[in-house]
């Protein structure tokens, strides 16, 4: 059975067999496990979700920016397929087998930078978060870490302490982890002193955190998301990324990349980094990567990661092989639809329509991001900076109602964003960005 390429609603949302089914949820699943939109899914196809009541919804989250493939690639369910009927477990802490090492390769191969590398893989996104920073403190025999301001690392006990939101991630679940530092973020929309361009003053500033708070020679990592993912993909003023990189190798300090969300053809590169050029020591991924099989990994210069003993990263099920099957046939995908220039094309379209709209609508402050990775941000009417995330959430709910997936996300609440498959056809990026503006109007 194949998911037709089309939004149609059949039921009213949530239809009456996702009720049921939420009713038995409620039940039996904590409500801190939350979800967008309370349609349970039967099948999953390209761009579209079938939910259990036979309603087709369009997809402009990917599941947080993991189905950059498409649901249910031929490809990965093929490669899916076979390595499970092969084996789906040995513990490559155990026996090893092929796959890993293959994906390794491929990540050495496609990540920046021509030095020699290593990857070591981990179930999700937070671990290979945490793996990055126990390489670092290895190699660097220090301990402090610094973070920005609205970033996001996971959900663990360390990466709750790397991550800046309280509520709803943090509150009441600590104490976390120490010797983690936030520097302010590079947020030019919303820079205090106004400037535009940041630049100057946000390099300036994280270099006195560091100076008064944690001290340079006290730092094992800088961890950086190059595109700010859950902040609302805030991008950091050109030349930020380079200036930290310089900084990092002028103190020693291990620089690290968080492309779980923005890595892998996203921004409409391999790597949100390569737009600047810039070569991380360690390149972190995840999300995309096993289009929702789990994996995390870390990549990056061999002499940094190589510092950890034998033995001191692993996990039963890191790197599991069905997992890298999946990863593989990704990377494939990924390389021969070039979904790098499909980024780039979904970016220009969706920001020109983005833009078109916030001519219209006052409430639309800034519509930012990089390729497939596109957010606005909303305030209140008539141009001051406030955030309005009470009208956010109406517009999000108003894209729920006509079956578009939209997602709102930010440090205030008040951006929503943009992540649809990459490989989406232009008929459905047109007939999302319509329902996105009937939205509005219909909200603002
Ligand atoms: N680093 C940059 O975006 C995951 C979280 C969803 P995991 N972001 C989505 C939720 O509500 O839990 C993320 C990220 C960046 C790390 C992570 C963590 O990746 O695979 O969720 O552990």
């Amino acid at each position: 059975m194949t998911v037709p390429q089309q939004r149609v609603l059949v039921t009213e949302l949530p239809g009456p067999r996702s009720r049921v089914l939420h009713e038995r949820r409620v039940g039996a699943v904590p409500r801190a496990a939350g979800s967008v939109m309370p349609l349970y899914v039967d099948r999953a196809e390209g761009s579209i979700l079938l939910d259990v009541d036979g309603n087709q919804i369009l997809d402009f989250g990917s599941g947080i920016a993991v189905s950059s493939v498409g649901h249910s690639h031929p490809a990965v369910v093929a490669a899916v397929t076979e390595q499970a009927s092969k084996f789906t477990h040995t513990c490559f802490g155990v026996n090893p087998y092929e796959p890993y090492v293959a994906l390794a390769e491929r990540l050495n191969e496609l990540t920046p930078g021509s030095h020699e590398k290593r990857t070591v893989f981990s179930n999700s996104g937070s671990e290979a978060v945490e793996n990055a920073v126990k390489i670092a403190r290895r190699a660097t025999g220090r301990s402090a870490i610094v973070t920005f301001e609205h970033g996001y690392h996971g959900r663990t006990n360390l990466t709750l302490a790397m991550t800046s939101k309280a509520t709803p991630y943090k509150t009441g679940l600590g104490p976390f982890a120490g010797d983690v530092h936030r520097a302010p973020a590079p947020y030019p929309y919303r820079w205090p002193t106004g400037s535009e361009n940041c630049l100057e003053e946000a390099f300036e500033a994280f270099v006195q955190t560091v100076h008064l708070h944690v001290g340079e020679e006290q730092v094992a990592a800088v961890v950086l998301e190059p595109v700010l993912g859950e902040a609302g993909f805030i991008v950091p003023p050109a030349g930020y990324l380079s200036r930290l990189r310089q900084w990092c190798t002028d103190h020693g300090v291990v620089f690290v990349a968080d492309e779980v969300q923005s890595g892998l053809c996203r921004t409409g590169d391999w790597f949100a980094v390569d737009h600047e050029g810039v070569v991380p020591d360690l390149v972190v991924t995840g999300k995309a990567l096993g289009s929702g099989l789990p994996i995390g990994a870390v990549t990056g210069r061999a002499d940094v990661i190589d510092a950890v003993q034998p033995g001191g990263m692993g996990g039963t099920t890191a790197g599991n092989p069905v997992s890298c099957a999946a990863a593989l046939a990704t990377l494939d995908v990924m390389a021969d639809e070039d979904l790098n220039a499909r980024a780039r094309w979904i970016g220009e379209v969706m920001t020109g329509r983005l833009q078109e709209m916030a001519n219209r609508f006052d409430v639309i402050g800034e519509v930012r991001g990089r390729g497939a990775m596109v957010a606005v941000e909303l305030v209140v009417d008539g141009g001051d900076r406030s955030p309005h995330p009470a009208m956010t959430q109406a517009v999000a709910k108003a894209c729920h109602a006509a079956g578009l997936i939209a997602m709102q996300t930010g440090p205030f609440r008040n951006c929503l964003r943009l992540l649809p498959p990459l490989t989406i056809s232009e008929d459905l990026l047109r007939d999302g960005l319509d329902v996105l503006e009937q939205a509005f109007a219909t909200a603002a």
